[in-house]
């Protein structure tokens, strides 16, 4: 990150650029943000877990027809998931992390991001609807 290396756009500008981009994160200077991805931006939306979540897992809804906390797995009759190309339908997801289905019972309504992962289809993030 050399400002010197910057000097044909405008040196001031770039400073001003680097400086949002560190403050707010409104980044925009284009190089500053690719060179902090992963760094103290990790912070900016949600944090992808460890284990390759897809950054195209999109939001989808379900009710929750079944709870099996002792095996982390939930069936869920779910809407459209545009990132799994599925349709609506019944079916069990496994959780990654069984404490997402701590506060959930038969009959809620949540959203929720899937992915596939193994041969299985693995729920990332559940958000209860009220
Ligand atoms: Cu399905």
């Amino acid at each position: 990150m050399n400002p010197i290396h910057h000097r044909t756009t405008s040196m001031a500008t770039h400073l001003l650029g680097v400086a949002l981009c560190m403050l707010a994160l409104a980044a925009p200077h284009p190089n500053a943000a690719a060179q902090a991805a992963g760094g103290s931006h990790a912070g900016h939306g949600t944090a992808s877990p460890a284990a390759a979540a897809p950054a195209s897992a999109e939001w989808a809804e379900a009710e929750v027809r079944r709870v099996d906390a002792a095996n982390g797995r939930v069936t869920l009759r779910h809407g459209p998931i545009r990132n799994l190309d599925m349709p609506p339908m019944t079916m069990v997801f496994h959780v990654r992390d069984p404490g997402l289905l701590a506060a959930l019972k038969n009959g809620d309504k949540i959203r929720f991001q899937a992915v596939a992962e193994g041969g299985k289809y693995v729920l990332t993030q559940i958000d209860k609807q009220p």
